[in-house]
């Protein structure tokens, strides 16, 4: 029959080994004397590929066939990282891979570091989106990611003198294996132009928008494998093209080079992704970006639900989810309006009820800085009609309000949609709450914060809008792949195999926490990662650590409310006590820091600069014994962090409360038996209730204390003259002592603590994070204590699994049902 052919067909191969020497000579027209690595790397991922394709095939027959309910997740970022080591786990041949590298004479690890993470995010907000794609695929749930295919990702960081250099990521520039491009469904998008008025002949108002220009957006998918199921959801990402190949008259008047540099630009639109992860303001290719991107992916949903559903407006909403990753897609809100009123003819009303049923927006964060707000008169240039449309949306929002609150100027003010002034701007968070149905925060003192601070006024309006969703990582790829040491010992004491799917199998290490035998694999597991981590550092920056030192771990973007400076106070001071004494007894040390700064955040760049020029002393002093040392990894990144992450003791978790919305590193160091040291703020909250306090190190000042003092005045200066540690160590950092050829180098960082008014507080929170160090340290000479708290960190890490996450995303907000393929 046609099914057996078809399937015979399919299966031209069997096994990965001949797959990997299918693809190698009929992909690459290659003898394997020739191969090289990256060629090796690239047949076992076609092979491995290949095998997901198909059950890709069938579980979109299957979504389209039952006409199932979508989640659409609409993000700016995924940080996916590399993608063979994930794959291999998720669809069970991990072994085979193995074996087949190994009977071909190759090395997984080594095959595997060839690979370039997809690197299309800056921090917590694209790596959730990539956490959640992995789970809901796992899970069964029919979810399509739309994004953008950068083709620069986020810049390669390298160190020169110390000082942070951004090199382009120029991951594309070998193709990549992942992707099916699908230029069958390729979309127009519109820009520019002017909004001409037109009336039907019942005298209707029908605007046309005229005179626009139009780029081409081609769809790019990634499939996204689900663990130990045959689901494959796949993530769409376009990438921009020029409509027309060349602007015609220009090249017929003789102008071929001209003509070519108007095509060059519609395809700038995708080109790179802006490394700011706090927002970038004002900046027209932004908004260009972000349109870009919706209109494709909204005029992809709307293609897909017309398939089946016809013009059945009315059954939209059953049939489609939309989920806003922050406030970079709210322009979908808008753009969906104007489709369906101005090209599909809906009444105002029908359409807004339409549209206030299928989104839904996550902040990720209260940072003033990173609200994002659009010029009007940017908006009128870019997207003229969709500027109309919010006019309106805001116009009747505030009959709303007036409703509500009547006549208070005051209060319109501060919660409409458009900011008046000098400068009229429309705040796209404020939009984003009014045309979705549910607004959650990441983190439940974050969400909290969301409706007391950010929002109190839309919560008293809708107060059954806002919810919280903790935020989850994978457990796949933040244990499974990167601990498979670890993972081996879940099996040797009857873990049940399916942990990986079930978090909640851990909590049988409980039981064997203060089992010694346990407590000492467990931890010869931890060297063991140390030991790997230390090779890592002496390749990348040529720095021998000792690994049975203690590993004190900082990851994540370089930013002032992280605070990575306030480590760097407490290591001048550890480094200047040791010098005056250097008998001192005290837990040797090794400070790993991994943090790209964004390009334009200069104190950032000169935190960075200080760490390694410090690191550079204290590396070198044979004064200290070793007792210290500090190492500051280069492009700092997704395949990185699982190297470092299973190498970890502590984890630094020292953000100012109330700062950090939600966190993930410290769910995934936690999960990786790493104790944390931390503030009361984002999830580190719920993280100490799940292990216990007596299993984490919490200390500074709460939310409570950091609002007072900024309600009563917060003077740095009196932290600065009362504690000689401190000031010691400000003055010695600006002393030119760690920068003899630039000795004024550092002074911002003193100006931002003294001068500046330490707007994040670190002043007031050195000492108690002094003094919690030294808990720390007293901690990690009881081997037993410590390995006892590590088991139970990894224990208690069920909550923080992105399938807990996304189990609540689709219960409580999308409504969305699972559907298995089997
Ligand atoms: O929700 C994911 C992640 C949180 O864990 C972090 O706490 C938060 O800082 C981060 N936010 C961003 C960029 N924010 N914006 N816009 O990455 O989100």
């Amino acid at each position: 029959s046609n099914q057996e052919l078809l399937a015979s067909d399919t299966a031209s191969y069997h096994g990965l080994k001949e797959g990997i020497l299918y693809h190698l000579r009929y992909t690459l027209a290659l003898r394997p004397e020739q191969a090289t690595k990256r060629d090796w790397w690239l047949c076992l991922s076609m092979a491995v590929k290949d095998r997901i394709v198909d059950d890709m095939v069938d579980t979109q027959d299957r979504h389209n066939q039952d006409n199932v309910r979508r989640l659409y997740y609409l993000s700016m970022e995924y940080l996916m990282g590399r993608m063979l080591v994930n794959n291999v786990h998720n669809v069970g041949v991990f072994n085979e891979a193995q074996r087949a590298l190994e009977s071909l004479g190759l090395e997984w690890d080594e095959i595997c570091d060839v690979e370039v993470d997809m690197g299309l995010g800056n921090g917590g907000l694209g790596r959730l989106a990539a956490c959640f794609l992995d789970s809901l695929a796992t899970m069964d749930f029919p979810a399509i990611g739309y994004g953008i295919y950068y083709e620069f990702g986020l810049f390669k960081q390298e160190f020169q003198y110390g000082k942070q250099i951004e090199h382009p990521d120029t991951w594309i520039n070998y193709g990549t294996p992942w992707e099916i491009v699908r230029s069958e469904y390729a979309q127009p998008v519109q820009y520019y132009g002017r909004v001409e008025d037109s009336y039907d002949s019942f005298g209707n108002y029908h605007p046309r928008w005229v005179d626009t220009k139009s780029v081409l957006g081609i769809p790019h998918d990634i499939p996204v494998a689900g663990y130990d199921t045959k689901t494959v959801n796949f993530l769409r990402l376009w990438s921009s093209r020029s409509t027309e190949d060349f602007d015609l008259d220009e090249f017929n008047n003789g102008d071929y080079v001209e003509a070519v540099r108007s095509k060059a630009i519609g395809e700038t639109i995708s080109k790179v992704l802006y490394p700011n992860d706090k927002t970038e303001n004002g900046k027209e290719l932004r908004l260009v970006q972000q349109y870009f991107f919706v209109a494709c992916s909204l005029a992809d949903i709307l293609r897909r639900f017309e398939r089946s559903n016809g013009s059945n407006w009315d059954a939209l909403p059953d049939k489609a989810a939309v989920q806003l990753n922050d406030t970079h897609p709210t322009i979908a809100i808008v753009e969906l309006m104007r489709i369906l009123v101005d090209d599909k003819r809906l009444h105002w009303d029908h359409a807004w009820g339409l549209v206030t049923r299928i989104f839904a927006y996550t902040n990720h964060t209260l940072l003033p800085e990173a609200l994002e707000k659009w010029s009007v008169a940017l908006l009128n240039k870019v997207l003229p009609r969709h500027l109309q449309l919010i006019f309106e949306i805001n116009h009747r929002f505030m009959v709303q309000v007036e409703a509500q609150w009547p006549d208070r100027d005051d209060i319109k003010a501060d919660m409409s949609i458009i900011e008046e002034g000098p400068h009229r701007s429309v705040r796209m968070a404020h939009l984003a709450v009014v045309g979705s149905h549910t607004v959650n925060g990441v983190a439940a003192l974050h969400s909290q914060l969301l409706k007391s601070d950010l929002f109190p006024r839309f919560h008293a309006l809708y107060p059954n809008k806002f919810t919280n969703k903790t935020n989850g990582i994978t457990p796949r790829r933040w244990l499974l792949n990167c601990n498979p040491e670890l993972t081996a010992l879940f099996e040797q004491y009857g873990i049940e195999s399916d942990w990986p799917k079930n978090l909640e199998r851990l909590r049988k290490l409980e039981s064997l926490a203060d089992d010694p035998v346990f407590q000492e694999a467990f931890m010869a597991v931890k060297h063991q990662k140390k030991q790997a981590l230390a090779r890592v550092i002496f390749d990348e920056c040529g720095i021998e650590v000792d690994s049975t030192a203690l590993f004190d771990v900082q990851i994540k973007r370089l930013h002032e409310y992280k605070r990575q400076h306030l480590t760097l106070l407490n290591i001048l001071t550890i480094y200047h006590r040791l010098l005056n004494n250097p008998d001192l007894d005290i837990v040797p040390r090794v400070f790993i820091f991994g943090a790209k700064a964004a390009p334009g955040y200069a104190l950032a760049k000169t935190i960075i600069h200080a760490i390694n020029a410090v690191a550079d002393v204290v590396n070198n002093d044979g004064r200290i014994q070793g007792k210290l040392k500090v190492v500051f990894l280069p492009n700092y990144r997704v395949s990185l962090a699982a190297k470092i992450i299973p190498a970890a003791d502590l984890s630094e978790q020292i953000s100012t409360a109330g700062k950090e919305a939600s966190g993930t590193g410290n769910m995934k160091l936690a999960l990786n038996g790493a104790l944390t040291i931390g503030t009361l703020d984002g999830a580190n909250v719920e993280i100490r209730e799940e292990v216990g306090e007596e299993n984490i190190f919490i200390f500074g000042l709460s939310i409570e204390e950091v609002q007072a003092l900024d309600r009563h005045g917060y003077n740095p200066h009196q932290y600065y003259q009362q504690d000689e540690e401190l000031r010691n160590a400000i003055d010695w950092l600006c002393s030119g002592y760690f920068s003899p050829n630039e000795p004024h180098a550092f002074d911002d960082i003193r100006a931002a603590l003294l001068e500046h008014g330490d707007q994040f507080k670190a002043m007031a929170d050195y000492r108690t994070y002094m003094e919690c160090q030294q808990k720390v340290d007293a901690v990690y000479r009881d081997p037993s204590r410590w390995a006892r708290m590590a088991i139970l960190n990894t224990a208690r890490m069920a909550k923080f699994s992105s399938d807990r996450t996304i189990q609540e995303y689709a219960r409580e907000i999308w409504n969305l049902p699972a559907c298995s393929v089997s």
